[in-house]
């Protein structure tokens, strides 16, 4: 479609650019990685475009390695920024889409790309969803693993939105899992919530897997998951998702 191409040519112009989130420690109150999300912005107006405009867009596994390549490569450049400005060593964590882990070509090819990065894997966490379109993650745990012995990590991307995730969870080899936006944004009117965050986390702790909550939007939501034991938290309430040069800015303040 037209559009289709719009997006993969705005891609191929160079207009990506990755903006970061932080990610929390609760405990120790440090800054321990960063979700990479991408935006598409217009050369000419300036206007950014974010995922849900665009994602859609990109229907084929071929413009989906494209968007991730890219993504990739610009990681790569921010945090040899970040690492000599002395920042300690930050996770990233990148979204991919699982059809990515289906058999074809796409498996070699983020092996190759990743072998490229200086990044190294032990920094980098791959954020995939439950399931998506047709895709059950369990078709794509071979690629999984072939990912995870070169040392990168998993991360179950919103969890608490589907029923089935839990039951899954323990035949997936995931390293954490990331608690769905709605479960807390909902907390202000529905602090009785708060007990199912603490038995999804249950669960995680008895599988050794990381916890972050996800849309964190007010501080005393923050404090009270912190209550909880939370692991590791994101949302507004730390920081919007920025550009890269922004957030080692936004980094040395927050210190
Ligand atoms: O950036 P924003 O908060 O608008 O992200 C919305 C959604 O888009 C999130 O669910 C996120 O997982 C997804 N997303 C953001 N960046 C990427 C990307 O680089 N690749 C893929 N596949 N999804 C992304
Ligand atoms: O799960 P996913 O990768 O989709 O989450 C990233 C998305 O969530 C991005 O679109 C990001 O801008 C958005 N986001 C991050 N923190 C918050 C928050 O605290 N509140 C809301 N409403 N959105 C958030
Ligand atoms: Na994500």
């Amino acid at each position: 479609s037209k559009r289709h191409l719009h997006t993969r040519r705005r891609l191929e112009a160079g207009e990506l650019h990755v903006y970061y989130q932080p990610i929390l420690d609760l405990q120790t109150r440090q800054i321990v990685g960063v979700e990479a999300l991408a935006r598409l912005i217009d050369r000419q107006t300036g206007v950014i475009s974010e995922p849900a405009q665009f994602l859609p867009d990109l229907d084929t596994s071929e413009d989906q390695y494209h968007l991730v390549r890219q993504v990739l490569r610009q990681v790569d450049t921010d945090v040899q920024v970040w690492d000599r400005a002395g920042l300690s060593e930050l996770s990233v964590s990148v979204n991919l889409p699982p059809s990515l882990l289906m058999r074809g070509p796409w498996l070699d090819r983020l092996l190759s790309t990743i072998g490229e990065m200086r990044l190294p894997p032990h920094r980098l966490i791959l954020e995939v969803l439950e399931t998506e379109g047709d895709i059950p993650l369990e078709n794509t745990i071979d690629s999984m693993l072939a990912l995870k012995s070169r040392g990168i990590r998993f991360a179950l991307d919103d969890i608490g939105s589907a029923y089935s995730t839990l039951l899954r969870l323990k035949d997936l080899p995931v390293d954490s899992v990331k608690l769905d936006q709605g479960f807390v944004r909902e907390l202000c009117s529905h602090p009785e919530d708060l007990i199912f965050i603490e038995a999804l986390m249950g669960i995680a702790e008895v599988l050794e897997i990381d916890f972050i909550a996800e849309g964190v939007e007010t501080l005393s939501i923050l404090d009270a998951l912190q209550g909880l034991h939370v692991p590791k938290a994101q949302g507004y309430a730390i920081a919007r998702p920025m550009p890269g040069n922004q957030f080692l800015e936004w980094y040395h303040h927050y210190q």
